[in-house]
């Protein structure tokens, strides 16, 4: 698939040809990650965060089959409000492009969908990752960072996942772990899991040099970049966990099971901690889309 087959923005389409910074931003944290009308506000503010940084947005989803890159206000709005929308990762396009179906990608959806358009920077609140207490249970993010060329900024990955294994994960498959103004790796709704990194970065131009460098290799892994939550927006590290540990035990109780366990999740730690973890999530999402935007202007750069 290339270009021609996709349905990209004319601005997108524009700002790709003349070698301006774009930034792809994902659809699943709309769909299954957060509740309308916030899914809706944080999709928007996203989008206002790279423009306001000097880049170009580009939300990625699938419509009626249809890859698009670059959403339409109105397209935002609809997929905010739509219900039964798949959560695609790699093995769910064949089949919602055969179906003519909706699709909402995730961290692994809109990396290929962003490669297949020439982006070249990401940017979403947390990976996906390996799942606590069930090791096989490995996001297919971590996949698609050892094969897709993107470079993903984040939060680190979700707090509700096991961070040592997913950090052993993307070494085994070779995917650099760059800390944007950290040394560690950041918890999504903490600052720092404690686990270190393989570089720290201070300065766009940091960051932007080792995407080079990959390049330059030829490797086509992609590249994690990692930047912490600000500071006044953190939650607790105890509150945090305990709204954590309750929330998977739950999980287990009911028995939920694969693409479900982490919305799932993610919801019942929001009501726990009464929404501070979903302004918390709020924050770090509009903070990685401004970071994101400024790493690829960096990219963009003679
Ligand atoms: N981070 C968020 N909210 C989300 C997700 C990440 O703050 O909704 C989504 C991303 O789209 C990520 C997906 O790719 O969850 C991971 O799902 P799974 O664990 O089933 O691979
Ligand atoms: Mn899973």
């Amino acid at each position: 698939m290339d270009q021609k087959q996709l349905q990209i923005h004319p601005e997108v389409l524009d700002a790709l040809k003349n070698r301006r910074p774009v930034v792809a931003l994902e659809s699943t944290l709309i769909t299954h990650g957060l509740p309308y009308p916030v899914n809706l506000e944080v999709a928007s503010a996203m989008e206002k965060a790279v423009r306001d940084a000097g880049a170009v947005p580009a939300t990625i989803a699938v419509l009626k089959g249809r890859i698009t890159v670059g959403l339409t206000q109105d397209q935002l709005s609809y997929l905010a409000r739509a219900r039964d929308v798949r959560k695609c990762s790699r093995r769910d396009f064949p089949i919602v492009l055969a179906q003519q179906g909706d699709g909402a990608t995730t961290v692994a959806g809109t990396m290929i969908v962003a490669h297949m358009a020439g982006i070249r920077v990401f940017a979403t609140g947390g990976i996906g990752g390996v799942h606590r207490g069930h090791p096989f249970d490995v996001s297919a993010d971590l996949m698609e960072l050892a094969q897709t060329p993107v470079a993903v900024v984040c939060a680190g990955a979700k707090a509700i996942l096991d961070l040592p294994l997913t950090l052993e994960v993307l070494e085994t498959h070779g995917v650099p772990v760059v800390g944007y103004l950290c040394s560690t790796f950041p918890a999504f709704y903490t600052r720092d899991s404690g686990l270190p990194l393989d570089v720290r970065c201070d300065t766009f131009d940091e960051v932007a040099a080792i995407l080079r460098s990959r390049e330059t290799l030829g490797f086509q892994t992609g590249t994690l970049v990692a930047t912490p939550i600000p500071e006044k927006d953190e939650l607790p590290a105890p509150v945090a966990e305990k709204a954590i540990a309750q929330a998977l035990k739950e999980a287990e109780e009911r028995g939920v099971r694969g693409k479900e366990v982490t919305p799932f999740l993610l919801a019942r730690v929001s009501e726990l901690t009464h929404e501070e973890s979903r302004t918390a999530n709020v924050a770090l999402l509009e903070n990685n889309a401004r970071v994101a935007a400024q790493i690829a202007g960096a990219l963009a750069a003679p």
